[in-house]
């Protein structure tokens, strides 16, 4: 049994930051990553055409200044082999690697009440015990798979994109490539691999929004711009909803005239990716609004579908915009005009059934050397349930959760003491630049265990009745806006039996942070924070 101070489970984005900051505070932090290199899903997404729909700038850490300047981003939306140099450069610039263990696969984590300390397992014996643990395990980090009758009756090669095996080319050079789903990661690949694939077929389910991304490589110019303003830019996306900076227009959508609503829309398509759902303060909330949005874009998708058969069923209709996540695409909608892309629209023709060469469904059999899967997560609450968490009286955090996640501000849960998540539910987390939300959450955390070591506190909870509060605001927020009105990874809609509550917090990472440091400055309502007698002390340094 290793003592360490802090554990931070997960070495990518937040993991870092975590460690660093505790670094910073004088505690002892360990990091514990599963994978053989650091990066987190930045590691395990490396589909061809993966890359960050924030824009490079802003999906960046602000915790340096020096760090802001040397950084060289290159194009305006990064790739994922950038976006894994620049994690990797942070990690040797400020001298991460000494705290990360590699290869450390946490599988249970078990409080015990009597120590006040956390009993951390690792896959292989190892064991590490700490007085605070810091789950960083990302918010669409645990992929999920379909489970057709016969999946594995396919006998070509079966690529799971959220974690794509290193080294495997993009090079699909005489390949019939199947790539089941549309979301974010099916939209990216598709027009990347059906360059090189003898043909591809896209198996979609539900057609999904997206908004251009008009990516392009930053000059020097624009470099010198930003880095000459980051402290105003950092400003503004701290103090805008979403943390990527756009501030909704004060106008209402239906008060706006027609013409220059058409024009604002425009504007904000050709430029904004998703800032053009902050267009109009109301496209979220109100459903007349909405729909003036949503038609928009869909006349926009048809335009950009030059087969006319094509355009009813790659046009989202089951959906109103935004309500579930839209991607930020580059050449998706034109790839189906290439004469190797086909469609597979399996809600209007069903997979039958698979086959060691391909996919049948109701229409046809679709022949296929490679099947890649882009086919989700298990949002938010997967990644952290997959370990063996059990807190006070060895509850499971399984059990728990049964119903739901149950946090205060997304930092905690009662019965968990000092157990801490990033960028988890309950927070602003998926509907934020994570970026933003992870350094706010991190600084605040950073606070309260200097709160606690100042005042020689053992524990740190957080009360039922603050947890019951905080989830019922959460579920409030969300009824405000239309989110609730389709199946999402917001709500739990994407896997079949798992609970249908909203789980992150819409009230934006502006007012979120405002609740954060009002905690602070208040002494931490809604927290039990205790000293526990020598005899606990004496068994926490047994
Ligand atoms: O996953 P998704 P994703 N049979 O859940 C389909 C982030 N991300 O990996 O809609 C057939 O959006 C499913 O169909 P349906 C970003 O936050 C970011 O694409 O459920 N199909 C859907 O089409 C993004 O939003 C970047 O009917 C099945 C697709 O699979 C999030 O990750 C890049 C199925 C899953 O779409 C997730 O994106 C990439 C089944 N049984 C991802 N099950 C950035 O740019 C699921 N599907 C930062």
């Amino acid at each position: 049994m290793r003592d360490v101070e802090v554990i931070v489970v997960g070495a990518g984005l937040a993991g870092l930051r975590a460690l660093y900051s505790f670094r910073e505070a004088g505690f002892e932090a360990l990091v514990l990553e599963a994978s053989d290199e650091i990066g987190g899903v930045w590691n395990h997404n490396r589909y061809p055409g993966a890359r960050c729909d924030v824009e490079s700038y802003d999906y960046s850490y602000s915790f340096s200044p020096e760090l802001e300047q040397e950084w060289r981003w290159t194009e305006r939306y990064p790739t994922q082999p950038e976006i894994l140099r620049y994690i990797n450069h942070v990690a040797d610039r400020f001298e991460l690697r000494s705290r990360i263990e590699l290869r450390a696969r946490v599988e249970a984590a078990v409080y015990d009440e009597a120590s006040a300390t956390w009993a951390v397992h690792v896959q292989g014996g190892r064991r590490f015990r700490c007085r605070t643990l810091v789950l960083c395990l990302g918010q669409l980090s645990a992929p999920k798979l379909p489970s057709y009758p016969g999946q594995s009756d396919f006998a070509g090669e079966t690529i799971v994109s959220a974690n794509w095996p290193k080294g495997r080319s993009h090079d699909f050079t005489g390949k019939r490539v199947g790539i089941l789903g549309t979301g974010s990661s099916g939209m990216q690949m598709t027009p990347v691999i059906a360059q090189t694939a003898a043909h591809v077929t896209v198996f979609q389910r539900t057609a999904n929004y997206s908004v251009p991304a008009a990516n392009a490589p930053l000059t020097d110019e624009e470099d010198r711009q930003v880095k000459a303003h980051y402290g105003e830019r950092r400003q503004l996306m701290r103090n805008s909803p979403t943390g990527l900076g756009f501030l909704p227009g004060k106008t209402k959508t239906l008060d706006a005239p027609a013409e220059e609503r058409e024009a604002v829309f425009e504007k904000a398509y050709h430029r904004l990716g998703f800032g053009f759902a902050l267009t109009y303060p109301d496209i979220l909330l109100d459903e007349k609004a909405n729909d003036i949005a949503t038609a928009f874009l869909k006349r926009k998708i048809a335009e950009r579908i030059a087969v006319p058969e094509l355009r009813d069923k790659l046009t989202p209709s089951t959906h109103r915009f935004a309500t579930r996540r839209p991607s930020v695409d580059s050449g998706y909608f034109e790839a189906f005009s290439r004469p190797n892309v086909e469609l597979a629209d399996i809600k209007a023709e069903p997979i039958t059934g698979f086959t060691a060469d391909g996919i049948s469904t109701t229409a046809k059999h679709h022949r296929l050397d490679v099947l890649i899967y882009a086919t989700g997560f298990d949002a938010l609450t997967g990644s952290i349930l997959k370990l063996d968490i059990r807190g006070r009286k060895g509850q499971p955090l399984r059990d728990k959760w049964r119903e739901g996640p149950l946090t205060h501000l997304g930092v905690g849960t009662a019965g968990f003491p000092n157990m801490f998540i990033v960028a988890g539910p309950g927070s602003p987390s998926v509907l934020s630049n994570v970026m933003v939300s992870i350094e706010e959450q991190v600084d605040w955390f950073v606070q309260l265990l200097k709160h606690q070591r100042d005042a020689g506190l053992d524990e740190v909870e957080v009360t039922e009745d603050a947890e019951r509060d905080w989830t019922a605001h959460v579920q409030e927020r969300a009824r405000e806006t239309l989110y609730m009105t389709a199946d999402s990874f917001y709500n739990g809609g994407e896997l079949p039996g798992k609970p249908r509550v909203f789980m992150p917090y819409s009230g934006g990472v502006r007012h979120y942070r405002r609740l954060l440091q009002g905690s602070a400055k208040d002494g931490y309502p809604g927290f039990a924070l205790r000293k526990l007698g020598p005899a606990a002390k004496a068994r926490a340094h047994a």
